[in-house]
């Protein structure tokens, strides 16, 4: 059961469908024998992260520790299945560079904004759109899009099967698995 232990980045916007994938992968990769974490808001904003909110000081702190926690993940071998929104490009390089070229995976959950608010799982959309939520990423805060991500899933035209499909073949390509 040879694998890298390595990260798999998902960014995108809030309801791209993240998670979801994250976790799916997750039972793929057990499958295989892999070791496996995910990191998402739920398990990381209400403890390591709580004192932190969505200003833009507040989300680049939030990558940089969710950065040096998969590095210590990945010290002990085990694959980091992270899905913050991580909305700024520059967060996300020093990511890549605090891990080093290979050892992480950059995958854009692509869904289009108008999706992503119909589908408004946790009705966290409208609540933004009526003001009541600010710096809400795709509406009143930005989302930079990565220029060369390793892996490009659209989950408004893909299934989630689909999807973890796509991501193994990618690491399985590439020796990773
Ligand atoms: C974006 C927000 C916001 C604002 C609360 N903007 O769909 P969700 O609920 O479960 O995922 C979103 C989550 C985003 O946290 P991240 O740690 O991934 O963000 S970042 O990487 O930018 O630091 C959403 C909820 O928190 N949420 N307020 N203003 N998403």
């Amino acid at each position: 059961n040879g694998h890298r232990a390595v990260n798999l980045w998902f960014t995108g916007l809030s309801g791209s469908g993240k998670s979801t994938i994250a976790h799916a992968l997750e039972e793929e990769l057990h499958n295989r024998g892999c070791r496996t974490i995910v990191l998402d808001g739920d398990n990381v904003r209400h403890g390591l992260c709580a004192d932190l909110g969505f200003s833009e000081e507040d989300r680049r702190e939030n990558i940089r520790r969710i950065g040096e926690m998969v590095k210590l993940f990945l010290n002990a071998g085990v694959m980091a299945l992270t899905a913050f929104i991580s909305p700024f490009r520059e967060d996300r390089e020093r990511v890549r560079r605090l891990l080093g070229e290979g050892d992480f995976i950059e995958i854009h959950v692509r869904c289009s904004l108008d999706e992503c608010e119909r589908r408004d799982v946790k009705g966290l959309y409208r609540r933004a759109r009526a003001g009541e939520i600010p710096n809400f990423t795709g509406i009143s805060s930005p989302y930079e899009a990565p220029e060369a991500p390793e892996v490009v899933l659209e989950t408004d035209r893909h299934s989630v099967e689909g999807c973890v499909e796509q991501v193994m073949v990618h690491l399985e390509g590439q020796g990773i698995l």
